[in-house]
């Protein structure tokens, strides 16, 4: 008899993650490879590899009838390389994530296969190819969205939990109906929502015998009537979360509550920038009003949640004095955790269309594209400016005068906004890989260091291979073969703009 085939998923990590090999609170488990394991036929041997907690073992994987690789942006080089290791051993490689849905055709380059947007209904496909050893399509994509109903459970018993910081993920809903200028959720999830019945999301909410999760929902509270009924129904867990939502949600002190108990500790908001000029440009307008900031905040706090505010450096109308005024804002507002972004023109975004068309992208070195490295020539700072200032800022807020300063005293969260602030510290602290193979100089100096060295304009190419900025289409027509049946509404094409 034949053995099964077998198939590997791997999620890599980019060389120089201070993370990479640690047990940290950033080390979340890869829900991602859960879900595309889940949808794997059971006469097909699945498993699980991820090197953000153990070493790649190069000849397991070589062995494997398949190896399926998920890939983000920054960590897409590293992806590649370990694609065209397997396939100079003979290994055949197929690519997924939302990277290579908006680069398909660079991916080819590194795979024998390249899966294009989500992989409900199409990975089903490529195990059957597989199975039947056909030759695997150049191309999957799935022609819709997926519905999110009676999906299989996500193979989160293909890990080892407690290899991770953050042992369980969860996701309830996905797509959006916001279109932000710097973010492609809306183009890769769709810009509708789509939910999970509620009994499913809590049926597996009790399968985890732990107290703490993530939901990773990019807008927990989109969907009112939807989010009321499963907070409701998480009462009696008594599991503890958090979550990323618009500020906006505010605006209903009353969910802002049931959040709360139904276990929230607190809530991601982009609040992205102070100007109001930037928040129209980008788009947010409709849910940032820059003047109900502190009220908004507030309202978060006095419903017992912590705020992690989200900002970006970088933006068209930004001068150096932003940074200070941002810092000034987190002391003021008290906001529990601040995240930092270089403003990062990420493939499928406005931004990267734009800046692309502009010739203002410095380099297409993608392990860069972290947030935390410049990649393009700003407008009104230079770009030594914005890599000082956010490394600056991030140094501030996170030394312990600035943790002091946003702490909340005397509150439900006061001791787990230090547990999370002191964790943050550290991994600020340690580097986090700004300037990429330069890994942590940057930040370990005072704030006024040297410039990082950028490569000249004229040294970047037109942009990588197949590149268009924004859509999900079809790279070679006719290379993906006939539509696999889904449901739900058509994977949109914009207009670029
Ligand atoms: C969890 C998460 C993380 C985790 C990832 C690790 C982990 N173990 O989970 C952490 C916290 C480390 C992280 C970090 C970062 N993240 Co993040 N993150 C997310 C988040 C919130 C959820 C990802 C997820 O699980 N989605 C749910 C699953 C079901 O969707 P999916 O991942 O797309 O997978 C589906 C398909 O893509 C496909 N698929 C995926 N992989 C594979 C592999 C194969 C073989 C196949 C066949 C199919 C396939 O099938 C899946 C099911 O349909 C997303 C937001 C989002 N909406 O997805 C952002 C998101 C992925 N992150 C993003 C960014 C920008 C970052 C950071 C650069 C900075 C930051 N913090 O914002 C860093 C980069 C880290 C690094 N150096 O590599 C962007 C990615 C943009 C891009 N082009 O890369 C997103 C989309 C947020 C956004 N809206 O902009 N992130
Ligand atoms: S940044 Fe948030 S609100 Fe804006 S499009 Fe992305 S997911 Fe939606």
């Amino acid at each position: 008899m034949r053995s099964p085939m077998k198939i590997l998923l791997v999620a890599p990590c980019k060389e120089g993650q201070v993370w990479r090999g640690q047990k940290s609170h950033f080390v979340w488990s890869p829900y991602s490879l859960t879900v595309v394991a889940a949808h794997t036929p059971p006469d097909v041997e699945v498993g699980i590899r991820d090197e953000a907690v153990e070493t790649l073992d190069m000849d397991e994987l070589a062995g494997a009838d398949l190896v399926g690789i998920t890939a983000l942006t920054a960590n897409a080089p590293r992806a590649y390389r370990i694609a065209d290791e397997l396939r100079r051993r003979g290994t055949k490689v197929i690519l997924g994530g939302i990277h290579v849905s908006f680069m398909p055709q660079e991916a080819s380059t590194h795979a024998d296969s390249v899966l294009i947007g989500e992989a409900e209904g199409v990975w089903e496909q490529v195990c059957e190819d597989l199975k039947a050893r056909r030759p695997l399509r150049r191309y999957y994509k799935a022609p819709k969205f997926h519905s999110l109903e009676n999906l299989p459970r996500p193979r989160r018993d293909l890990l080892r939990p407690k290899a991770y910081g953050v042992p369980f993920t969860i996701m309830a809903s996905r797509g959006c109906v916001y279109d932000c200028s710097f973010c492609s959720t809306t183009r890769f999830m769709g810009n509708k929502f789509r939910v999970r019945p509620v009994r499913e999301v809590i049926a597996e909410l009790e399968s985890w015998p732990g107290k703490f999760f993530i939901f990773l929902d990019d807008l927990l509270h989109a969907h009112r009537k939807y989010i009321r009924e499963l907070l409701t129904a998480m009462i009696p867990l008594k599991k503890k979360f958090i979550g990323e939502t618009t500020i906006n949600t505010a605006d209903d002190p009353e969910l802002l509550d049931l959040t709360a108990r139904a276990g929230g500790l607190g809530m991601l908001l982009g609040i992205e920038s102070l100007s109001p000029e930037n928040i129209r440009d980008v788009r947010k307008g409709i849910s940032n009003k820059v003047e109900k900031y502190f009220e908004r905040i507030k309202a978060f706090h006095d419903a017992g949640l912590m705020v992690q505010g989200s900002f970006i450096f970088g933006l068209d109308g930004d001068t150096p004095d932003v940074f200070r005024k941002t810092v000034d804002f987190a002391y003021e507002a008290r906001i529990e955790a601040c995240n930092f972004a270089v403003l990062t023109p990420l493939p499928g975004t406005d931004v990267y269309a734009r800046m692309h068309r502009e010739g203002r992208i410095t380099t297409y070195d993608w392990s860069l594209y972290d947030k935390l490295n410049v990649v393009y020539k700003p407008k009104g700072l230079t770009a030594e400016q914005l890599q000082e200032g956010v490394v600056g800022a991030y140094r501030e807020v996170y030394s312990i005068a600035g943790i002091w300063k946003r702490l909340p005293l005397f509150h439900r969260a006061t001791i787990p906004a230090l547990l999370y602030n002191l964790a943050y510290r550290r991994g600020v602290y340690r580097g986090w890989g700004v300037g990429g193979e330069r890994a942590g100089i940057a930040w370990r100096v005072p704030f006024r260091q040297a410039p990082l060295e950028r490569p000249e304009p004229s040294a970047v190419a037109a942009g990588p291979p197949g590149f268009d900025p924004i859509a999900i289409t079809d790279p070679v027509p006719g290379e993906t073969g006939p539509p696999v049946p889904g449901d739900g509404a058509t994977l949109q094409v914009p207009a670029v703009g």
